[in-house]
């Protein structure tokens, strides 16, 4: 027995990401439908060894879709998402409107999945900003033994976060370089190829980003609202995989050796962690897989009871689509099943 599914943005990168994950976890699926906005209609999207003919949004009706993906950014979960779970769908919502939102679990399955229970109360489920679902996956286990008091992390974020266009931009600005053409910006403030950007989402009041205030608030709200957290988010040249650099204090003892064998058995957590040349891993090789990896584990001896990680995940799959396939797998479990 399967389900109804719709998939809202479905030609970008993140909805083409759930059609391929969807597919490759054999998804309990009855009928699928992919969405977007007019502009997109007409083109296909592969969902394994089928192609789907993309249906417009505006005019399409939710009743009888048991679950609606979306990943169409936040103006299009403001005005769909309530629609569809007036129509009786459960939303997973991709995008940062409904995060903060009381009403709304915030959820990654490995860290919090029993705040799945409060989905009812508006048939929305929230799906984390990339940056905070790896970050949570790696730090979860910690806590839950040692205490975390406070983290202070920095991102190395590839351009597939800001889309697909954000991508092409650092195609052509490196094909630019080689050919000596000039560099045009457009989706980044400065040009990104050969570069760093130390800017992700709108600068806020207090000097800080909105992708680093995300990180904070999110944390706290998966995890637990008593851990302090300072991000810097940065923008490199890098086309998938997220990777980031954490200091984290607790307030327990807690020794490398312990942590890199309670990550070894952690759920979501591959640890690659040789201390020599090449034992450890980069966004290159995580590109495509489902894993959090975390590497370079050792203490900071700087605080009294410090460590310091390297997590580095696809910011597509764990980031995003696979984190809402994940999303929909763990309330099929535990509130939607459906007999066989
Ligand atoms: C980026 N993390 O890498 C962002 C993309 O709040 O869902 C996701 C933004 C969000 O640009």
């Amino acid at each position: 027995m399967g389900y109804r599914l719709a998939i809202v943005g479905a030609t970008g990168l993140v909805g083409q990401e759930m059609l391929n994950i969807l597919a490759e976890r054999d998804f309990p699926v009855t009928e699928i439908v992919a969405l977007a906005s007019r502009k997109s209609l007409g083109q296909e999207v592969s969902f394994g060894e089928k192609t789907l003919k993309v249906k417009a949004l505006d005019d399409f009706d939710f009743k009888g879709t048991d679950i609606a993906l979306f990943a169409a950014g936040g103006d299009v979960s403001k005005t769909y998402a309530p629609l569809a779970a007036k129509a009786g769908a459960v939303v997973i919502d991709n995008s940062s409107y409904y995060r903060m939102d009381p009403d709304v679990p915030l959820v990654v399955p490995e860290v919090n999945a029993d705040a799945l229970a409060g989905y009812s109360k508006k048939n929305i489920i929230a799906n984390p900003n990339c940056s905070t679902a790896q970050l949570v996956v790696a730090l979860k286990p910690l806590h839950d033994v040692a205490k975390i008091r406070r983290v202070v992390v920095s991102t190395y974020q590839a351009v597939s976060g800001a889309g697909n266009e954000a991508s092409d931009e650092l195609f052509r600005q490196t094909r630019a370089i080689f050919v000596n053409d000039p560099i045009e910006t457009d989706k980044f403030t400065k040009q990104i190829a050969f570069n760093v950007i130390p800017h992700i989402d709108i600068f806020l009041e207090d000097g800080s980003t909105k992708e680093e205030w995300k990180m904070t608030v999110e944390t706290k709200k998966i995890l637990d609202p008593d851990i302090e957290l300072v991000a810097t988010c940065v923008r490199v040249p890098v086309f998938v995989g997220h990777s980031e650099a954490v200091f984290v204090e607790f307030e327990n003892d807690i020794t490398p050796g312990s942590a890199r064998k309670i990550l070894r058995e952690a759920p979501g957590c591959l640890v690659i962690d040789k201390r020599e040349d090449g034992g450890y891993v980069t966004p290159a090789e995580c590109a495509g897989e489902f894993a959090t990896y975390i590497s370079r584990i050792r203490r900071d001896s700087t605080v009294k009871n410090g460590l310091s990680l390297w997590v580095v995940s696809d910011n597509l799959r764990k980031g995003a689509a696979l984190n809402a396939v994940q999303i929909a797998e763990s309330l099929i479990a535990r509130h939607l099943k459906k007999d066989a």
